[in-house]
């Protein structure tokens, strides 16, 4: 499998930035094992991104390219809002969709690498905002699900619109206020991940990015239960430190403390029984993979 699949044309090397020059050269690329503890020595994300300084989506972002099992064979599909403007900056294959279409495209782009890519894995990812995922786009993410499309839906849930100035969004705490919503979310948060569950995901899990190591978890588990059996979820908190009044440095403590076992982003998870025996073969393997190298290092020894 190449392992060099975005590159910057020989004739327009001299005039990139050197920011991006950087990012195709360590990009997400090469090493299987790799994950989030590679952030530091690889690059997933440049430093100039359109992002608000300390926006909890740039951890996002970088944890998730991290984790990606199958990096340089996945397509990720974003769609219109804050998150969207990040895919220029990364060097994972992604498409834009039209604002709430996402997995539309996705179960399109699923099927076609399947027929266009015989016997290769290619794994689809869709990442987008609440608003795209639960608004506007609710029909198409629930029939993808309904219809066991072969791909994981991500959402950063900020809980609002960021990206048209604080509008309300379904995934709004009740009695929020922001700068466009001014007289206060008048209905309960949507409970996606519950809806997810009933239309048929495989695996939904529900947490804020605070914890690399959890990220890279859920990931792994979603793209390779979704390559194999069907539609995964995560929903995860990425606030907008802009419209809640922090600042910069305020994210991750926003994010710890919404996690506790009493608030709204404590951790939940919903594993089926498929995934699950899934997931304890992969495990399996690991643990003989691991082993096996462990005595060859012995024995080179
Ligand atoms: C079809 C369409 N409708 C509306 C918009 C305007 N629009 C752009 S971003 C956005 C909100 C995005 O909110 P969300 O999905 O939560 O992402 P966030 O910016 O919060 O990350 C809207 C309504 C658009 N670009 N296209
Ligand atoms: S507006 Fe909010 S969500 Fe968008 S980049 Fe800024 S802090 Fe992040
Ligand atoms: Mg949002």
């Amino acid at each position: 499998m190449s392992k060099e699949k975005i590159k910057i044309s020989e004739d327009l090397y001299d005039i990139m930035p050197s920011d991006y020059q950087d990012l195709v050269k360590s990009a997400t690329y090469g090493k299987e094992d790799r994950g989030w503890k590679d952030i530091g020595n690889s690059k997933e994300l440049i430093e100039q991104h359109s992002l608000c300084a300390g926006c909890p989506e740039s951890m996002a972002f970088r944890y998730i390219l991290a984790s990606l099992p199958n990096p340089e064979d996945t397509v990720m599909v974003g769609s219109t809002g804050c998150t969207s403007l990040v895919f220029p900056m990364v060097a994972v294959h992604n498409i834009h969709s039209l604002f709430g279409n996402q997995n539309a495209i996705a179960s399109g782009l699923k099927r076609a690498l399947n027929v266009r890519f015989p016997g290769r894995t290619k794994d689809v990812v869709v990442l987008a905002g609440d608003g795209a995922t639960v608004d506007i786009g609710l029909d198409m993410t629930l029939q993808a699900w309904f219809r066991q499309e072969k791909f994981t839906t991500i959402c950063f849930d900020n809980e609002l619109y960021a990206n048209t100035g604080g509008q309300e969004s379904g995934l709004m705490q009740k009695g929020f206020v922001a700068k466009m919503a001014p007289v206060g979310k008048l209905f309960d948060k949507v409970r996606l991940p519950e809806i997810a569950r009933e239309s048929g995901c495989h695996y939904v899990i529900q947490c804020t990015v605070s914890k690399p190591s959890l990220i890279e978890k859920v990931v792994r588990n979603a793209v390779m239960i979704a390559r194999e059996i069907g539609p995964t979820y995560l929903q995860l908190y990425t606030p907008c430190i802009l419209e809640i009044g922090k600042n910069s440095m305020e994210g991750l403590q926003e994010m710890r403390d919404s996690e506790k076992p009493t608030e709204r982003f404590a951790y939940r998870e919903y594993i089926s029984e498929p995934a699950k025996q899934l997931l304890a073969e992969v495990s399996a393997k690991d643990k003989e993979k691991k082993a096996a190298a462990k005595q060859l290092a012995s024995q080179g020894a």
